[in-house]
This record gives C-alpha cells, sequence and structure tokens, in this order.
C-alpha cells in the first residue's frame, strides 16, 4: 500500500542499510540498520573485517542473493575528499601500470576533464570526456567494433552484456588483429577500457569493478526548482502523482536514482500552509504567493528511491535526480 503523506526531514536521514564483508570466509552479511557511512564504516571495522567490496559482476551477484531484502545499502566505495584521480582498466583482475602504457605524445592532457580513454589507428591512447559519445570496440577473445555512439559508461554497460568487457590492458590492445579492426573506423575514436575516478575501496584494495546506474548521472542532480525548469524546457513537466497508477509508474524510475529521494512536482505554499502540484497553467513561483506576500521557504515533496517510495518533505536547495512527466496525462 503506497500511502501518501510526508515525514519531517529528519525521519528521513537514514534510509541506508550497510553490507559489511567478512573476507577470511569471502562472504557478505548484511546489516540490517540505518547508519551514515562513515557509522557503517566504524560498525563493519569494530564486528566484522570492513564495508563489502566488490571486485567482479559474481561478487555483486553473491552480496545481492546474501540480501534479498535489500533495497539499497552502503558498501565500503567513497570519493575521495582530495580527489586524486587514478587510472584503472575496466575488465576485473587487470591492474593498471604506468609502465605499460600507449599514451599518444601530448597524451593524457586531460581537457576540461578526460577521465576516460580511446585508442587510434595508430594503436595509441588518448584520454577524452566519459560523457562524449563515441564508437567503442568490445572484446571476449576477438574484437567488436561496435560502430553506435556511446558515452563510456553505455559502452562498457553494453559490452558487459553482450560480450565480457571493453578492451583492457597491453595484452589485449596490441597486435594485428586490432590494427585490422580499427583500420574500418574512418579516423573516429574509439573507447576502451580505461577509466580513471577517485573512488576508492574502503579496505584499501585496488578493485577496478565500478557497477553506476546509467539511468542517472551527477548531471542530473538539480535543486526543485532547476528540476522544474529542465523538465519544462526538455519534456513536459516534473512529475506529478495523482493516482495509484502514476505512483507505480514513477517508483519504477525512482528505484534507479543515484539519489536516496528523487524530486517531484510537488511544492509546499508556507504561507497559505498546504501541498500542491506544480502544473504549467499555474507557475508557482518562490518568494511570492498568489496573495502577493512574501514566502520565504524553498519545501518541496521527493519521493525516496528504495523502501516503500514514500514520499518526503525536503529542503527544495537540495541537489537530487528528479522525473519529469513526458506528456500531458502523467
Ligand atoms: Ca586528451
Amino acid at each position: 500500500m503506497h500511502r501518501f503523506e510526508y515525514f519531517p526531514c529528519d525521519r528521513a536521514q537514514f534510509v541506508l542499510k550497510y553490507i559489511s564483508a567478512n573476507n577470511n570466509q569471502g562472504g557478505y552479511h548484511y546489516i540490517n540498520v540505518k547508519k551514515t557511512w562513515t557509522e557503517a564504516q566504524q560498525y563493519c571495522r569494530e564486528k566484522h573485517t570492513d564495508l563489502a567490496t566488490v571486485s567482479d559482476i559474481e561478487g555483486l551477484k553473491r552480496l545481492i542473493n546474501k540480501s534479498p531484502a535489500m533495497t539499497e545499502a552502503w558498501i565500503g566505495l567513497y570519493d575521495q575528499t582530495n580527489g586524486i584521480r587514478r587510472w584503472y582498466w575496466s575488465l576485473p583482475g587487470v591492474e593498471f601500470s604506468e609502465n605499460e602504457t600507449e599514451w599518444n605524445s601530448g597524451e593524457p592532457n586531460d581537457r576540461n576533464t578526460e577521465n576516460c580513454g580511446c585508442i587510434l589507428k595508430s594503436l595509441k591512447w588518448i584520454d577524452l570526456s566519459c560523457e562524449r559519445p563515441e564508437h567503442f570496440l568490445c572484446y571476449d577473445e576477438k574484437f567488436y567494433l561496435i560502430k553506435q555512439e556511446k558515452t563510456w559508461l553505455e559502452a562498457q554497460s553494453y559490452c558487459r552484456e553482450n560480450h565480457t568487457d571493453l578492451p583492457s590492458g597491453l595484452d589485449q590492445l596490441q597486435g594485428e588483429r586490432l590494427k585490422n579492426v580499427l583500420s574500418s573506423t574512418g579516423g573516429k575514436y574509439v573507447f576502451i577500457g580505461l577509466m580513471r575516478d577517485t573512488w576508492r575501496w574502503s579496505d584499501g584494495s585496488s578493485f577496478s569493478f565500478r557497477h553506476w546506474n546509467k539511468d542517472f548521472d551527477d548531471e542530473e542532480n538539480k535543486t526543485w526548482e532547476e528540476a522544474l525548469s529542465y523538465c519544462r524546457h526538455h519534456h513536459h513537466d516534473l512529475v506529478t502523482i495523482t493516482n495509484l497508477e502514476e505512483q507505480r509508474w514513477v517508483q519504477e524510475k525512482a528505484k534507479k536514482a543515484s539519489t536516496p529521494f528523487v524530486w517531484l512536482g510537488l511544492r509546499f505554499n508556507c504561507s497559505l500552509k498546504f501541498w500542491f502540484w506544480v502544473c504549467r497553467e499555474a507557475v508557482p513561483h518562490r518568494n511570492q504567493s498568489s496573495d502577493g506576500q512574501m514566502d520565504d521557504c524553498n519545501v518541496s515533496g521527493a519521493m525516496e528511491a528504495g523502501g516503500q517510495h514514500l514520499w518526503f518533505q525536503r529542503d527544495g536547495g537540495e541537489e537530487l535526480n528528479f522525473i519529469c512527466s513526458m506528456s500531458n496525462y502523467l
């Protein structure tokens, strides 16, 4: 039963659960307690080994099987605050080595942040923006040149679903066979399994395994007002929910969010003290309510990405994923 209600923000703080790994047994232990990431890390280090490290897709499956009740849970992956980036190969088990690289001259030059790698016909590598859609190579014993433009993350998913992975390591990325495959690129850049990021595992292991949700990315995090404006510009509006069918549609989308909540087109009028759904015909404007009174609060409604997908009151300045409605009926 999906109740239409909201809770104050302080009840929504710790919706995440966490998993700790026992490295001796190579297993995972699902802890059904709500804590912040730092508290969870401390707990795991005291009572087990550390927060869970996931080294490959098989490990991910074991982790998920071990915690059937889980909707979302902390793992040991964290973004370093000082942001030192490090190169990785996409294929689990292949370690990146500075001594085994084939950078083109002047590369990697990191122009406007270039965290992914491409290969040229000459078999030399360049760094390139991960968001820039390019053709790409997949590998499983042989090469597959995929002439579809995808971002690096999309390319990685494609290769993992259809082959093994993006080609990784100098051993794979050399030889006449590769040269022959690349001869038909028409001079386009081709993504390979090279990426760098600032993420690290809590237990210090250097696994390159990442499994980011690609339906939402950082660029999709917006304040409520930015989200409203984005949806109105690119789609129809921020999503509204007026019946159970719409709730179900939105909660399926929300499950894929990278933030714990997703913005809905739900707004609170602070001076008149009521919630309302925004619609294009009645444009709400913060700081000015319908009777002209100043309205200095910035409170909007968001659905929790996991759990029962209840709605919560959130500060509109928070940067969250959001869901746009595509047409008039949603
Ligand atoms: Ca470059």
